[in-house]
């Protein structure tokens, strides 16, 4: 596959200016890297989520490929349905993609995900992670990480480390499994890409900074995704049939340097205001084992 850089880009936009979303949401910056590698042939799903908004209120939208609204717990069950269908009218220039947040992909919508991995179903599923329930104002996720607070872990943060959902994805056995970060558009682009080169079930998860709900300027979301991966706390790769491979800005990392130090991203967001000394070391010790887990499985180590 020829590499995209921000030259050969394609200029095409499917997401049109002017949406609901608000300023600096990483999201936006996302979906729009999506919707430009799907290249308009594609039905999108998604279940109840700042992505809905971002769809808009019929008959007004600002997305040109067409959407289905499913019930929160039920996009992947819609996913299926649409592949059927379209199967049954002989259409193989589409491919569906379900999109969803944490707390519709980790927590709501996991047990119709589960069956259609299992199934070996023929879609994208793109789970964006702003790790909490952020279009109904911030509660605590499966994603969100120890020592945030949220609206329903309101004064020492969660007490919780978030759950590896595309370790799950890989223990079902899907063809591909790859995260991605908006702040490296073109890496999400491409593992799009490759998404779609593929068949059965594929898992792309996207880290999706979020100003209002971690409590930092709007201007600063590209620098939060970036710091995200320079420490570690968000870490690129892809897992196609199998293989494992770092990628960009975690791949320069493991090859050039080691993470910085995690207290530096975490005291620009205001939700770990709250957070404890002994906190702060439990999440660096947990990072730092993981980054040494992903360079070993990237023969890096
Ligand atoms: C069955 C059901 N329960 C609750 C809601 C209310 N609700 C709408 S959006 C939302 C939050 C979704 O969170 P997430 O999936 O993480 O996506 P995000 O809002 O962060 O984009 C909730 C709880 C709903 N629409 N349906
Ligand atoms: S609440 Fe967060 S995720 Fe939702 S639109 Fe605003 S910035 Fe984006």
């Amino acid at each position: 596959m020829s590499q995209v850089n921000a030259v050969n880009l394609t200029d095409k936009e499917y997401l049109l200016p002017g949406n609901r979303l608000c300023p600096g949401c990483a999201l936006s910056l996302a979906y729009r890297h999506i919707l430009k590698a799907l290249d308009g042939q594609a039905i999108v799903t998604v279940p109840a989520s700042c992505l809905t908004v971002l769809h808009g209120m019929y008959p007004v939208t600002s997305v040109t490929v067409p959407c289905v609204n499913t019930p929160f717990a039920s996009v992947a069950a819609s996913a299926t349905g649409l592949v059927a269908g379209l199967k049954a009218v002989g259409r193989k220039d589409l491919t569906v993609v379900a999109i969803a947040g944490d707390g519709g992909t980790h927590d709501i919508g996991i047990q119709a995900l589960s069956g259609a991995a299992e199934r070996r179903d023929d879609f994208i599923y793109i789970c964006y992670d702003n790790e909490g329930y952020m279009n109904t104002g911030n509660q605590r996720s499966g994603s969100s990480p120890m020592g945030a607070v949220t609206g329903t872990t309101p004064i020492l943060g969660k007490q919780q480390h978030p759950e590896d959902i595309v370790a799950i994805m890989e223990a079902h056995g899907v063809p591909y499994a790859a995260t991605a970060n908006a702040s490296y558009p073109l890496d999400l682009y491409q593992k799009v890409r490759k998404a779609m080169s593929m068949s059965g079930l594929r898992f792309i998860h996207v880290y999706s900074p979020c100003p209002p709900g971690w409590g930092f300027p709007f201007s600063d979301t590209i620098k939060i995704g970036e710091l995200a991966v320079q420490t570690g706390w968000s870490v690129l790769y892809e897992v196609e049939n199998g293989v494992f491979r770092l990628t960009a800005g975690s791949e320069a990392l493991a090859r050039k340097g080691s993470p910085a130090p995690l207290k530096d991203f975490l005291a620009k967001q205001g939700r770990f205001n709250t957070i404890t000394e002994e906190t702060l070391r439990e999440l660096q010790d947990w990072v730092t084992a993981r980054w040494q887990r992903y360079l070993a499985r990237a023969g890096l180590a």
